[in-house]
């Protein structure tokens, strides 16, 4: 496909598909080889304004529908989903790069969490609790709040937006979704989805374009009283600074700098097998990403030797071919930063292992590969070792014993997903308790989350909000004590309780 056969898109806004006010567009281009996706409107605040004024007017009826038939539109969002799992997977393995399989995850993911929320049209408990007085029913119950500003990152461009939007809906918020640039297609699939399934008019409207015009803008506007964004810890300070003016409610999900801990007594093929799947998957561009491997001094050498036999044996290419193992990353940036480290890592001392290059030959010119990066000899307070790179680079560092694996895993500012490969349960179990982190795997690598349990993490990695699950629910209600005096006189709380 060329720019000129490329197909044009547009905003959806307060039921209607409209171009941006400025008219102005912008590409998004295949990180795999280079083919323009399609052309979008790139949005200014004049567009977001009329998305926030839709999504205000569009509440007033949203809020009173009856909670489990918002829960049906998300059911048949679901199957509509599970219709198009093919086609929107290849279609992820062009514009975002991931390879078929890890596509599909991401689908499927979307899935599980929109069935998951539907079924949330039917529960979205509170709570009764006996009163005080005689006469008198309390109870709590979760308010919906308003308009959301979802704001998505590109490297799970199905599965992110359906974790925000689903229980923003089902609790009665209307939303305006902002994807990201690099993967705005996705982004347009998903909203046309969720008018296919029935979502009335401005309900959810989606706005193209940057995080500067448009992001910026939804986070700083005062109609807008919830924000949920996955992204960098820099965007996530960012938007709590710009939000604070307007006491908004933020959810931030933002970086990881997540450690496998190695123990002597580990199955070592088990743990290469989790270190590999969790390095080097969606080429190291998940914020549940190993890239440090926490290896106790006996079982370094041989797990060492293992993993960059491993990582030199995956297969570099284009997503959509069925035996690539891994996929390019998303874009130049990227790239750059990604072979930026390899330097920093290099001039730190630690000692490259494998990889540490742009990949190129075999059409992989086309668009944006880097190696498999195995660094070994690190030092846990490199920067290789404390800094997000969110690419496929993985960071070897010995340790002595179990008490040390804990302390360099804890030791970084982030606290996203953490796992510790052992036989030995005493220490699983410690592990659990210690690892400083809103994820532990035991005997898995650090990615692999299920939708049905809480996302997030602690320290850096977010503002102690928890996405999935039931948590997510926290982040798109409010709760409203009410009492009730059917006792037909003044009633005092504190007060006039003795009879
Ligand atoms: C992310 O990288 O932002 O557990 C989310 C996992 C995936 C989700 C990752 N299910 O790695």
């Amino acid at each position: 496909m060329t720019i000129t056969d490329a197909q044009t898109f547009k905003n959806f806004i307060g039921g209607e598909w409209v171009d941006a006010a400025s008219g102005e567009t912008f590409e998004s281009v295949s990180p795999a080889d280079g083919e323009t996706i399609g052309i979008f409107p790139k949005s200014s605040a004049e567009d977001v304004d009329r998305a926030v004024a839709a999504a205000k007017a569009a509440f007033e009826d949203w809020r009173l529908v009856p909670a489990p038939k918002r829960g049906e539109i998300l059911f048949r969002f679901a199957r509509l989903v599970e219709d198009h799992k093919d086609d929107l997977t290849d279609l992820m393995t062009h514009e975002m790069g991931k390879v078929k399989a890890e596509a599909g995850g991401d689908v499927q993911e979307a899935i599980d969490m929109s069935y998951y929320m539907a079924g949330e049209g039917r529960r979205l408990w509170g709570q009764t609790t006996p009163s005080e007085l005689k006469d008198k029913f309390n109870m709590s119950v979760r308010m919906p709040i308003g308009v959301v500003g979802v704001i998505t990152p590109w490297n799970f461009p199905i599965a992110i937006p359906s974790w925000k939007i689903a229980p923003a809906l089902v609790c009665g918020n209307t939303v305006v979704f902002k994807p990201a640039t690099d993967t705005p297609l996705l982004g347009e699939r998903f909203v046309e989805l969720l008018v296919e399934a029935g979502v009335p008019a401005g309900v959810v409207n989606i706005v193209h374009g940057g995080g500067a015009a448009v992001g910026d803008r939804l986070v700083r506007h005062p109609d807008v009283p919830v924000i949920t964004l996955t992204g960098s810890r820099e965007t996530g300070v960012q938007v709590m600074r710009n939000a604070a003016d307007h006491l908004k409610h933020i959810h931030l999900e933002l970086g990881g700098k997540n450690a496998i801990i190695v123990l002597d007594d580990a199955d070592l093929d088990l743990a290469m097998d989790g270190i590999v799947w969790s390095a080097f998957g969606t080429t190291g561009q998940r914020c549940t990403a190993a890239s440090r491997v926490i290896v106790q001094e006996d079982v370094y050498d041989a797990l060492a030797s293992k993993l960059v036999a491993a990582a030199e044996k995956l297969r570099l290419g284009v997503g959509w071919e069925d035996d690539t193992d891994v996929g390019p990353v998303i874009n130049r940036t990227a790239l750059e930063k990604i072979d930026s480290y390899t330097k920093i890592g290099v001039d730190e001392g630690a000692k490259l292992l494998t990889g540490g290059e742009v990949a190129t030959g075999n059409g992989l010119d086309k668009g944006h590969y880097y190696r498999p990066t195995i660094f070994g000899d690190v030092d846990a307070q490199m920067r290789i070792a404390q800094e997000e790179i969110f690419g496929p680079t993985t960071a070897l560092i010995k340790v002595k014993d179990f008490d040390e694996a804990i302390r360099v895993s804890n030791g970084i500012r982030y606290g996203l997903s953490s796992s510790i490969f052992t036989r030995d349960v005493n220490k699983a179990f410690r592990a659990m308790r210690d690892l400083a982190a809103g994820i532990t795997y035991v005997n898995a690598g650090t990615i692999g989350a299920e939708v049905h349990l809480p996302f997030g993490g602690t320290k850096d990695t977010g503002n102690g909000h928890r996405e999935a699950g039931q948590a997510a629910l926290d982040v798109f209600t409010e709760w409203k004590s009410i009492y009730v005096d059917y006792s037909g006189k003044l009633q005092r709380a504190q007060i006039d309780t003795a009879e």
